[in-house]
């Protein structure tokens, strides 16, 4: 990349003579500026403005700006790593969270951050917004963690507050305004692009968008603060990085995951286990509601998009909670010719939580963002309201033109057809 165009907000700092706008002018929806998200180039940044003029000095010192061309994506997150342990060291007590209906890969991370911490004799707490789902039984949640939603000792005041595998605000409250209140700091560690529309994070947070995880961002700060690795510590980040690979199906094109897993598994006991907890948890009733649902599974611009619906009453009917509901996308994603999927979740009468997939060429956050959600650039969602057939149409034109800017070349329809020919 040798231009870049920056807009600037208002007047604050100062960085080469460009205004505070050019450090969040990156995180605005432009190609380019995506690429740069995605270089991990760029980590270290503000939302509040008159806070932000001394972070953006250590981060001129820190980041060349801007920064070289082989500039590796490595090298930008370690830097920021050293911030972030640097704060974990000189903070006595930490509160760890993750986003509300946690999955594997923020529990996972939180709970390895806080084994690790323990042995170092912080005083350290996990504090999910709401239940933890039943399949993450294994990892003894209810020995190591309290909900916020449910009975919890009071939030006393905390050096620091670390929450993982989000970085919108939004899925944390109410804790996080309570956070707010009675915590000295309060970051995210997180590998989610930057909300195009939406909160930004707070001053300070590592955002990896490289990662394929955060429990690889967690492992990271475990071996910088010098934590040897146990059973617990392993088996809860191994737990992390299987659950948001999906056993190494997504892995961001870096072996890192696999690296670090190999370094975890002399202290995981049976890693199998910890895959059938994770993936093989269908019960009789939920595959009889899969035998129901993906009959109607109703295929758009040649079968290269799906789209789904789950009603209330049948979820209901199936004895099925929402984590049911999660992989049921994934499974469709392993039809050949998709390129991307949409999956309607009825919670309420009109109200619908939109999943959205791709296989890698189909940009679905934009389709999310569209409708007010976030997400990741190939799986992504958003909350919907109004009529199903009213948003069903919205989001299948949206998909279908996101389609449409594809070279067809490049398509798995075009594989499938391809491959029906040999
Ligand atoms: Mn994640």
């Amino acid at each position: 990349m040798k231009k870049i165009l920056f807009t600037t907000a208002k007047d604050h700092c100062l960085i080469k003579g460009v205004g505070l706008g050019t450090i969040l002018g990156w995180i605005w929806p432009s190609k380019s500026l995506g690429k740069y998200l995605k270089s991990g180039s760029f980590l270290s940044f503000c939302g509040a403005l008159p806070k932000c003029t001394e972070e953006m000095k250590q981060l001129k010192t820190k980041h060349p700006f801007p920064p070289a061309e082989d500039s590796s994506e490595q090298t930008s997150s370690q830097l920021d790593l050293a911030t972030m342990v640097k704060k974990i060291l000189s903070s006595q007590s930490l509160l760890l969270t993750t986003h509300k209906q946690c999955d594997g890969d923020g529990l996972g991370a939180q709970l390895a951050l806080y084994h690790a911490l323990k042995k170092m004799g912080k005083e350290v707490r996990v504090l999910c917004v709401d239940a933890v789902p039943k399949k993450y039984q294994f990892l003894q949640p209810e020995k190591h963690l309290e909900t916020f939603e449910g009975p919890h000792r009071s939030i006393q005041p905390t050096d620091l507050a670390l929450i993982f595998d989000t970085n919108d605000q939004r899925l944390v409250e109410p804790l996080f305004s309570q956070l707010l209140k009675t915590c000295k700091e309060v970051l995210f560690i997180d590998h989610h692009p930057l909300l195009n529309l939406g909160p930004l994070p707070t001053v300070n947070s590592w955002i990896d968008t490289s990662a394929a995880s955060t429990g690889e961002m967690a492992f990271k700060i475990i071996k910088a603060l010098n934590v040897e690795l146990d059973r617990d510590i392993a088996e809860a980040l191994y737990t992390s990085i299987a659950f948001d690979t999906q056993l190494f199906r997504f892995v961001k094109n870096s072996a890192t995951s696999h690296l670090i897993c190999a370094e975890l598994m002399p202290h995981v006991h049976e890693p199998e286990e910890i895959h059938r907890h994770l993936f093989a948890t269908h019960s009789i009733e939920k595959v009889a509601f899969l035998a129901k649902v993906l009959g109607d599974i109703e295929y758009h611009g040649e079968g290269r998009i799906a789209v789904l619906k789950l009603q209330a009453q049948d979820l209901l009917d199936h004895g099925m909670d929402m984590d049911d509901s999660r992989d049921i996308i994934d499974m469709i994603m392993n039809i050949q010719s998709l390129e991307g999927a949409a999956l309607f979740r009825e919670d309420n009468p009109d109200k619908y939580k939109l999943s959205l997939r791709s296989k890698g060429q189909l940009e679905v956050l934009a389709v999310a963002e569209a409708f007010g959600g976030g997400g990741h650039r190939f799986a992504a969602g958003a909350p919907m309201k109004g009529p199903y057939s009213e948003l069903k149409t919205q989001v299948v034109d949206q998909l279908l033109k996101q389609l449409k800017s594809l070279p067809l070349d490049s398509t798995h329809a075009n594989d499938t057809a391809k491959n029906g020919k040999k």
